[in-house]
């Protein structure tokens, strides 16, 4: 009697723990929402370029966005020589630092952008005359910011739109007074620091036959070196009809070929009149507002929000094509109130080039490209 009230009782107690097992591994396995960085997962990280205001998250929408939709995130001007070191013996970590927690706190991937670059370049560069002393205070600036970052910044844009367009060299005060010599050394001296962290050379335009032939030779001769660049940055800031898919998948399959990470690190795309032709992201280019030249003032029509939509959906399909290669697709904004192509190449347009509209709803092509890689996980073989 007594034996057979111990088996009932043990009986009932592992009913119990079954029983809880069960609901605990329920609770343990929820559906994941589907949002960008759940989706991708395993494609590519999705990234998003973030200001002040996302960084310190004072809106709470953006806020959500930004922790549920991305998991890299790219400064999108804080990390600028000018913000960073505005004083050759002072740097301003601060808003860099917040930037950096907020990427721990949602656990992704952080981007750094960016070390080298001729534009927002702190003034105190132009004023040394010596190059042995412009060359000892770059190498501070490098090693200075990179050791500040070491293990928590993941990749870094060493060097930033070196080139011209038919794939020399510009002419910038870091070529003018270090030579060629400059690219390979700041790709060094980051390496010396934190030799983990992934190093890319960054820059737009890089679909274009001639840029990109330039940008294979400047990467291929730091290599020959023996000093190590990890990735080839193509920007992304294109056009509803430019660059064709062609020529994105040619620039992919050749910065590949060296044997790099290729990541587009800056994607957006503009819907506006383009009269000029005028591709990339050359700043100092600005035009006056011309009669038809911000025809969606108040509302994008919806035949150009389809036509984003497919944009973005071919865009992607060669993204997941090609998904091996690619390491990182980020935005440049979240929102398009934010995108600084409202003031480029002319000042003042109402433009529609990223995937959440102004009052921070997805858009049409966010949908794209969300069906788009539910889609073809369903073609994927199942391993
Ligand atoms: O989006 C950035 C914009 O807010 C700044 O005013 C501008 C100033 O240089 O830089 C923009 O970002 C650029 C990026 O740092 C490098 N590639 C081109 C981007 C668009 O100009």
């Amino acid at each position: 009697m007594k034996l057979s009230k111990h088996i009932l009782l043990a009986v009932a107690a592992l009913a119990i723990i079954v029983s809880c097992k069960t609901k605990d591994e329920k609770i343990e396995t929820p559906a994941k929402p589907n949002t960008l960085r759940n989706v991708y997962e395993d494609a590519f990280y999705i990234g998003t370029a973030i200001n002040t205001f996302q960084i310190e998250e004072t809106d709470s929408v953006m806020a959500k966005i930004v922790g549920n939709e991305f998991n890299s995130i790219t400064a999108e001007n804080i990390m600028k020589s000018m913000m960073i070191h505005p004083e050759r013996d002072s740097f301003n970590y601060e808003l860099a630092d917040k930037f950096v927690a907020l990427g721990e706190k949602y656990d992704m991937f952080i981007h750094g952008h960016t070390l080298i670059w001729h534009s927002q370049l702190s003034p105190w560069f132009q004023t040394i005359e010596d190059s042995l002393e412009f060359a000892n205070a770059t190498e501070r600036h490098v090693k200075d910011i990179v050791t500040h970052y070491k293990g928590r910044i993941n990749s870094w844009d060493v060097v930033n739109e070196a080139l011209n367009e038919d794939g020399t060299l510009r002419k910038s005060v870091f070529l003018d007074k270090m030579g060629e010599d400059y690219l390979a050394n700041a790709f060094k001296w980051a390496a010396e620091i934190d030799p983990k962290a992934d190093l890319y050379y960054n820059d737009y335009n890089m679909t274009n036959a001639d840029k990109r032939k330039g940008a294979i030779r400047l990467v291929q001769n730091i290599l020959d070196k023996g000093i190590k660049v990890d990735g080839i940055g193509m920007q992304g800031h294109w056009h509803l009809d430019s660059p064709s898919i062609e020529d994105i998948e040619q620039s992919i399959l050749d910065y590949a070929s060296l044997g790099v990470k290729v990541a587009i690190t800056e994607l957006d795309v503009s819907v506006l009149p383009n009269p000029w032709d005028l591709q990339g992201a050359e700043i100092s280019q600005n035009f006056e507002n011309k009669e038809g030249m911000n025809p969606y003032k108040e509302k994008l029509p919806d035949s150009i929000q389809v036509k984003l939509a497919n944009r973005y959906k071919d865009i992607f399909s060669l993204f997941l094509k090609h998904k091996d290669k690619i390491s990182r697709v980020t935005f440049w904004g979240v929102s398009d109130g934010q995108s600084w192509l409202n003031g480029f190449p002319v000042r003042g347009r109402t433009n529609y080039p990223l995937l959440f509209d102004r009052e921070l709803k997805p858009k049409a092509a966010y949908d794209s490209i969300i069906a788009l890689k539910q889609r073809f996980d369903k073609q994927q073989p199942v391993k």
